[in-house]
């Protein structure tokens, strides 16, 4: 193999190497043990003596011109690594950014969690039940008789069942309020907030709603401690000082029953729109609970009594946020959703 053969093998390889791992091979191709100009030396011994010092002369210049090309073949290599990783690695100030969407709390999560808050703090433990109910505990052991309007057809989901008793979706939550008297003792404070459903859909009700409701029983409770620990909770929901009256009503599992009124919490009273000039909202159902639904609890009424209530919580969150048309809360309307955020 002559010199120039050498070298023009030697650039092919060369401008053809992209990688460091390559240019070693390539070093040791020609300049290794058994490389190419290696073998040249090699030869050597072949030739007469005389002519050896000369010939090595010129493989050990060949030598020199093969490290050179390396040595700049290394650095270009290494230059144009070095361009590609910036390349790589470079970002685009001017790209728009990629935002990260956050969530929020829907207006019904924010009104129940203050409402539990309230009530946690007041001594009330938080129960939750089954939202397919049997008609025992929706109705029948709330005093609701069986040919109570409630329960028809026409008022009330009811849902195929496999067992011989009815099943229908927990018209109240009231329902799991009967679960608490059966698995706790007395004295009791227990709220129940829940997903609730009636055969209902106009401007002002959905088929489904949520519903909280409270029961104390205790040996002194009294209409007059329902009616402090409702004003307690509408000044609280409501941050400011409230004005409620109640006024007679009826309920198969209170008696008496009472319908609760809140000075208007938008207009103070002075008239609008929620109130339909009447300066009154109306709340929320409450009573003192009914003797029979103590006894079917088996709790002893010569010791003991109770009082109860029941609200929308989805009613409370419309007043508390001034959202205006009730569907819009069931709507998952993301630009609604934001506002409360
Ligand atoms: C409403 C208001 C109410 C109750 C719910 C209740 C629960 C038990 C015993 C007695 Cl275990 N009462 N809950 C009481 C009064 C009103 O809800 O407007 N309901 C139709």
């Amino acid at each position: 193999m002559d010199k120039a053969f050498i070298l023009r093998q030697l650039d092919t390889a060369l401008a053809t190497c992209s990688s460091l791992t390559v240019l070693e091979h390539i070093k040791a191709d020609f300049l290794g043990k058994k490389g190419c100009v290696t073998e040249l030396l090699k030869q050597l011994r072949a030739l007469p003596l005389d002519e050896r010092p000369l010939a090595g002369q010129k493989i050990n210049e060949l030598k020199q011109v093969v490290l050179e090309r390396m040595d700049s073949a290394r650095n270009a290599l290494e230059q144009m690594l070095v361009a590609d990783a910036l390349q790589r690695d470079t970002i685009d100030v001017s790209l728009p950014g990629r935002s990260v969407e956050s969530g929020s709390h829907h207006p019904v999560s924010l009104a129940t969690a203050k409402m539990v808050a309230f009530f946690t703090a007041a001594g009330f433990m938080v129960m939750q039940g089954p939202e397919i109910e049997d008609d025992y505990h929706n109705f029948t052991a709330l005093n609701v008789p069986e040919h109570h309007p409630a329960r028809a057809m026409h008022d009330t989901f009811y849902v195929d069942s496999p067992f011989d008793v009815n099943l229908l979706l927990r018209t109240h939550t009231s329902s799991v309020q009967i679960r608490a008297l059966e698995t706790q003792t007395v004295p009791l404070r227990v709220i129940t907030p829940g997903r609730v459903y009636r055969c209902d859909s106009d401007l002002t009700h959905t088929p489904m709603f949520h519903q909280l409701e409270g029961l104390v029983i205790d040996k002194t409770s009294t209409f007059a401690d329902l009616k402090g620990l409702l004003l307690a909770f509408m000044e609280n929901f409501f941050n400011k000082r409230c004005e409620i009256r109640l006024r007679p009503s009826y309920f198969p599992f209170t008696e008496p029953s009472a319908e609760v009124d809140v000075r208007c919490v938008l207009c103070d009273g002075a008239g609008c729109r929620v109130c339909k000039h009447t300066g009154w909202l109306e709340v929320l159902g409450c009573g003192m609970v009914h003797p029979s639904v103590l006894e079917t609890a088996g709790i002893d009424t010569d010791a003991y009594s109770g009082f109860a209530f029941g609200l929308g919580i989805d009613r409370f969150a419309m007043l508390a946020y001034q959202i205006p048309d009730l569907r819009m809360m069931f709507d998952n309307d993301i630009r609604f959703l934001r506002q409360f955020s």
